[in-house]
């Protein structure tokens, strides 16, 4: 029966780093662990989930793994099966012998193109929109993730805030402050660096492998770990991404980039300054405005120049030493907001069971 959509193929091309994978390997296990859906994730480059996911073979073709089965996406891929939900993520273009056996099907499946997140007003609008395929009897859905009830929500999984409130209550903390670094290499990380390195209380920077601890490394020289003042900088393996989420939750700042460790800091509940993916145009700094808009509402004035301040520098490289100043006064009350606002996205529907919603809805 059609209604019940329960073979999903989801497609990832991997453009570079993380984001697209991340996004489709949490999505794909939250539909398959949540929701009693067959989820079929084919990926072009097994390589980049591996590392969010040690437990699969990079070489293997086929395997599963989290209830989720991973199949490597080769342009002579076969096709034996198609699923009743079709998520192409990001636009990814599905393969032309996988769309002819789309339009052969009866009923048609649900195709969505799952997009990228942003805050701003334009994805409210065009969400769940609908683009008929120019030859084959095929309707693509637009779903936008976002922070208002008029997109496709965030994902959350069922059990994140009570995970992340155990984890955080049996936490054994001193009186460092704890900070993790995700960033790209252009953000100003040396002069981060230097600033944190003045600090007359303990710090402890815990820096992700890749751009951050090149960045790390070029300014300090070495592999690290390093110590400067009351400074500890220190190196971290890349990890699962379950670990990845339990280290944000026990950092008092994260400093995370793109999108799906953007939405893993707002869900720790802990401060977090945030930097954009790079885009053509400064495209990016219209994502940043928009999403600071909806975010600092609710902040005092101090605070919320604090949050606006600090993420334009670390974004534009300007005025960093001021703007940190000022953000860790204001930390109590951005940590209190922030708990404030991840209650408050929760309240929204969370992107796999509306997409779940939103299918069935098109059948
Ligand atoms: O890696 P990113 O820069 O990804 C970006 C963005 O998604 C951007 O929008 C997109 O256009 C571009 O990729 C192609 O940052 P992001 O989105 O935070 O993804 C990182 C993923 O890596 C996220 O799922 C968290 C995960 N991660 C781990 O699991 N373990 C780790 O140790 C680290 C550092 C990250």
């Amino acid at each position: 029966m059609a209604a019940m959509q329960l073979n999903w193929d989801i497609f990832c091309r991997v453009i570079d780093n993380y984001g697209d994978i991340g996004v489709c390997w949490r999505l794909a296990r939250q539909l398959a662990n949540e929701h009693g859906k067959q989820v079929r994730l084919w990926v072009d480059d097994l390589r980049s989930l591996q590392p969010l996911c040690p437990e699969i073979d990079a070489t293997c073709l086929e395997q599963t793994s989290h209830g989720v089965e991973i199949c490597h996406w080769s342009e002579t891929v076969a096709v034996e099966r198609v699923g009743e939900v079709i998520i192409e993520a990001f636009a990814c273009e599905l393969p032309a012998a996988y769309l002819a056996a789309m339009a052969s099907m009866t009923p048609k499946p649900c195709w969505i193109n799952l997009e990228y997140l942003t805050a701003e007003a334009w994805a409210e609008g065009c969400h769940g929109m609908a683009s008929p395929h120019p030859s084959l009897p095929l309707v693509k859905y637009f779903y936008f993730p976002g922070f208002s009830p008029a997109t496709g929500g965030l994902l959350r999984e069922r059990n994140l805030f009570a995970s992340r409130d155990a984890e955080i209550a049996q936490c054994l903390r001193d009186d460092t402050l704890e900070i993790s670094l995700f960033c790209y290499d252009s953000a100003p990380v040396g002069e981060l660096l230097d600033i944190l390195g003045e600090s007359p209380t303990a710090v402890r920077l815990h820096v992700a492998p890749g751009q951050p601890l090149a960045a790390v490394a070029a300014h300090f020289g070495g592999n690290g770990p390093w110590q400067r003042g009351a400074l500890s900088v220190l190196p971290f393996e890349f990890l699962p991404q379950e670990e990845f989420d339990r280290l944000l939750w026990r950092c008092d700042i994260n400093f995370v980039r793109g999108e799906d460790s953007f939405v893993r800091a707002q869900w720790a509940a802990q401060a977090f300054v945030w930097q954009a993916y790079w885009q053509a145009d400064e495209a990016h700094l219209d994502k940043l405005d928009a999403f600071l808009q909806r975010y600092i509402a609710g902040l005092s004035a101090t605070g919320a120049n604090a949050a606006v301040d600090l993420f334009q520098a670390w974004n534009s490289g300007c005025g960093l030493r001021q703007a940190w100043k000022n953000f860790l006064a204001a930390r109590p009350e951005i940590a209190t907001h922030n708990r404030r606002w991840a209650e408050g996205l929760a309240g929204n529907h969370d992107l796999a069971e509306a997409l779940v919603k939103f299918c069935a809805g098109k059948v």
